[in-house]
């Protein structure tokens, strides 16, 4: 019984390995890096972000505004992505500002080629704090389902 209920629970830990590879390659999601200038401090804003999946939300949100007071925006939860259009994607979720909790923020990238010169980031706080524009330098790639 013992041998059995190793094979059970080897052959267990194989199908969820491989189901969850299958879905990873199989899954909506956007990537991008780089920065925009139109941001309230008028200093760059730089980001970076790898989020995936409208069935099951996940990834980063990583941003920087180097404003005399930097604010600095972390992901600390992904609770939606949303294919807006074929070259849009918007997302949401919680966040730490400057390293303190209980934020919120909605996210919208747009990828209009490569490079990334015409591709277009927008951040949006709980805080008030609003930025977007297109990137001046970096790129926005949005990955479909093939
Ligand atoms: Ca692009």
């Amino acid at each position: 019984m013992k041998t059995l209920a190793r094979l059970l629970a080897s052959s267990l830990f194989v199908c969820t390995v491989g189901s969850g590879l299958a879905v990873a390659q199989h899954v909506d999601k956007v990537t991008a890096g780089g920065f925009i200038t139109g941001t309230p401090t008028a200093a760059r804003g730089n980001f970076g972000l790898n989020v995936r999946n409208p069935a099951a939300p996940s990834g980063h949100l990583n941003y920087l505004d180097h404003g005399t007071t930097p604010i600095h925006v972390s992901s600390t939860s992904i609770t939606s992505y949303t294919i807006v259009n074929a070259t849009t994607r918007t997302f949401t979720g919680t966040c730490t500002i400057n390293g303190v909790g209980g934020f919120t923020f909605t996210c919208t990238v747009v990828d209009n080629g490569e490079p990334g010169t015409a591709d277009t980031f927008s951040l949006s706080l709980s805080s008030g704090y609003n930025a977007s524009g297109t990137l001046v330098g970096g790129n926005v790639q949005v990955h479909p389902v093939p």
